[in-house]
């Protein structure tokens, strides 16, 4: 891979920016959080999006660093937009399977937050499906269970790709799913409508949130708000962005 070798020194550089997608309550479209989104601003290609250097950082053994990294630079501009009068109530980071298999992620992670007068209730921490399936032994579900613990919301993300069975949520202290844009890009389609009503049915009977992902359209935005996901992300609401834009974009949205 082309750009696997340059990986450790982009880190080294801090070449990589932690962009942030808004996310909203469904009903009130009052900014509910952000989902925090790494991008390579590479110095001669530009800027460089997660699908090209993910597996290649994940390869290198640096995927972990750059979720930290990613952790550190959205608590960072989290405090900053409530310094200059933002009222975002809350981040999400993505955690790879190699972060998830940090046994100290969970002290790590209540560092962070302290070191900044944070809280724990100012952080959600994404996992995939397949991080947990692919987990051969139950640390990762330790982990989650310490993180929750510690009063940090943990969420499935990229939830009814295929991999999650329900004894799997049943298991886990998880407090919210994530819909995956597959299972929303359909909509409107009664068949997809059935599958997110049957969803939000469930996680609500297990007390999780749900958040509703890839919202393209006012119709899929009033659909999912119908149907009770709790949350929408998408680029009818607002693509990833730099804080900046993100600060300006949270000065227009309400
Ligand atoms: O932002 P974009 O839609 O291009 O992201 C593509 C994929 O990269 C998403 O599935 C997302 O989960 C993943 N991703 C983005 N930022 C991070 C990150 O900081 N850490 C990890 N592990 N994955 C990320
Ligand atoms: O971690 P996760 O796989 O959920 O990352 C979300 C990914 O989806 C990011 O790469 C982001 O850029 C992308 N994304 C977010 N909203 C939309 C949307 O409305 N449409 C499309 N096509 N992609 C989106
Ligand atoms: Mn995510
Ligand atoms: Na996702």
């Amino acid at each position: 891979h082309a750009l696997f070798s340059e990986i450790g020194t982009a880190i080294d550089r801090d070449e990589f920016e932690a962009w942030m997608q808004p996310q909203v309550c469904a009903g009130t479209l009052r900014l509910a959080g952000c989902e925090v989104l790494v991008r390579w601003n590479h110095p001669t290609r530009g800027i460089v999006p997660p699908a090209i250097f993910l597996a290649a950082a994940e390869q290198a053994g640096l995927l972990r660093a750059i979720d930290m990294m990613m952790l550190s630079k959205g608590l960072d501009q989290l405090e900053d937009l409530r310094a200059a009068g933002i009222d975002l109530p809350k981040i999400s980071v993505n955690a790879s399977p190699a972060t998830l298999h940090d046994p100290h992620l969970p002290e790590r992670l209540i560092q962070e937050i302290s070191s900044r007068h944070l809280s724990p209730q100012d952080l959600v921490v994404e996992v995939l499906e397949s991080t947990l399936i692919e987990s051969e032994d139950d640390m990762a579900a330790r982990t989650i269970a310490r993180i929750a613990d510690a009063g940090i919301a943990v969420s499935l993300d990229d939830f009814g790709t295929g991999y999650a069975s329900m004894s799997t949520l049943s298991q886990l202290t998880l407090s919210g799913i994530k819909l995956d844009q597959s299972l929303i890009s359909p909509v409107p389609q009664p068949r997809a409508e059935s599958i997110i009503s049957a969803l939000v049915t469930m996680s609500r009977s297990l007390g999780m949130t749900v958040v509703a992902e890839g919202i393209e359209t006012e119709e899929q935005l009033e659909l999912v708000a119908g149907m009770g996901c709790d949350t929408v992300q998408g680029y009818l609401i607002g693509k990833p962005m730099r804080a900046v834009d993100f600060h300006a974009w949270a000065l227009n949205c309400h």
